[in-house]
């Protein structure tokens, strides 16, 4: 059969690689690609040739591609990355009949390991260096090893032992199931405190518009970012307060809404007004305890008046010292992930992995231990 597999990742990237498989493979590149040095000869396993891909409209450049022949009847085209260009061949060699495959298909029928299969698949999705290498590890088997210790453990009746391993393992899994989805930050505080302006130090580009004028940011603003190396979708919001204004209520609703759905909230005060009602307004809506107090503009004036009851983290900032915004940085970094897996650790990365893993510790404390064998058993199968 016929069939075209992209390899790489649909993420931003230098190259983009498409597999095509199958007898027709080597006549459909003889008809639509040229060769910089025009040459007859066939294509030689692990030949690397150079060319242009013809666009199927004449008066179209073509685009610009390596051509290798991995195996018989396999060939990787190598493009520009990005989507259009290699979408533009995919979408070629689709109408002329190679039926489009999916990574995860392949990865299925080429290993039955599912747990080796996700992170392949997740390691594409991956956007930093700290985040593919836990990936790696698991891809390399250290979330199977270990769970296959706490089997071991099981059947030697050392449960205690058994129940540590699924319980770290579980512990692990907040930080394992935020390596391909962002944590989600929200900048929150009254109008004027300054969010905006942390957004902007933070991505290190004006994303969003700063003003003295109360009420600039009047909707969500979101944007994708890392820090330390974890994914982050970080958000800012329009200022809480008190208001008859039409827009500013739906504005603020929709504040109060992303600090209720965030995994971490910067909350923030500036010197000029102090901690005031908006601030216990907000912490109402709390539904994470990553929550990190900032006060803001700490050029103008120093601010230590929190209420004493509140007590999380605290951190001063000015965008006039840039070693105050990375000080926030490592302190968000720390408040997300406080114990970041040692390399090497088993990690579960995926939902079902946290269900699974909750499932046997629950099955252990009700002292079912076979069933609880029979759950990991049935899961690394
Ligand atoms: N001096 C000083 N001014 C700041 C600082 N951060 C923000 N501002 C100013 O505070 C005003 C409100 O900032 P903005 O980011 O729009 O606040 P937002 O309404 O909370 O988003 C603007 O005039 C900013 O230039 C700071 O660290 N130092
Ligand atoms: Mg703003």
């Amino acid at each position: 059969m016929n069939h075209v597999v992209r390899l790489t990742s649909t993420a931003p990237a230098a190259i983009a690689v498409l597999q095509v498989v199958g007898p027709g493979a080597e006549s459909w590149i003889r008809n639509h690609w040229v060769p910089n040095a025009a040459s007859n000869a066939p294509l030689g396993i692990n030949h690397i040739r150079y060319g242009t891909i013809k666009n199927a409209s004449a008066e179209a450049a073509g685009e610009s591609i390596v051509v290798c022949k991995t195996g018989t009847d396999t060939f990787e085209l190598h493009c520009h990355g990005g989507s259009t260009a290699s979408q533009r061949i995919l979408n070629q060699l689709t109408r002329d009949g190679f039926e489009l495959v999916s990574w995860s298909d392949v990865l299925a029928s080429s290993s039955t390991d599912t747990i080796v299969n996700e992170a392949i698949e997740d390691v594409l999705q991956a956007t930093s260096m700290r985040t593919t290498a836990i990936l790696l590890d698991q891809k390399r088997g250290a979330l199977r090893l270990e769970l296959e210790s706490a089997i071991a453990n099981l059947r030697q009746q050392k449960i205690d032992i058994a129940t540590k391993i699924l319980q770290e393992l579980h512990t692990r899994s907040e930080v394992g199931l935020h390596l391909v989805v962002p944590w989600k930050v929200v900048l929150a505080g009254p109008p004027n405190v300054g969010k905006s302006s942390l957004l902007n130090a933070i991505l290190g580009y004006q994303r969003a518009i700063v003003h003295e004028s109360a009420g600039t940011t009047r909707d969500l603003l979101h944007e994708q970012t890392s820090i330390d190396g974890w994914p982050i979708q970080i958000t800012d919001s329009a200022g809480v307060h008190s208001t008859d204004d039409e827009i500013e209520l739906q504005g603020i609703q929709s504040s109060l809404t992303a600090v209720e759905d965030a995994d971490c909230v910067l909350l923030l005060v500036a010197p000029e007004q102090g901690w005031t009602e908006p601030h216990h307004q907000i912490l109402t809506k709390l539904t994470t305890q990553r929550v990190i107090l900032v006060a803001t503009k700490a050029d103008v004036a120093e601010f230590h008046e929190y209420p004493k009851n509140i007590c999380y983290p605290r951190i001063s900032t000015s965008l006039k010292d840039s070693n105050s915004i990375a000080k926030l940085l490592a302190c968000n970094s720390h408040v997300l992930v406080p114990n970041p897996p040692s390399a090497g650790s088993g990690v579960p990365f995926r939902i079902e992995h946290e269900a699974r893993i909750r499932e046997c510790i629950s099955l252990l404390k009700q002292r079912e231990f076979d069933r609880g064998i029979d759950a990991l058993e049935s899961w690394l199968q």
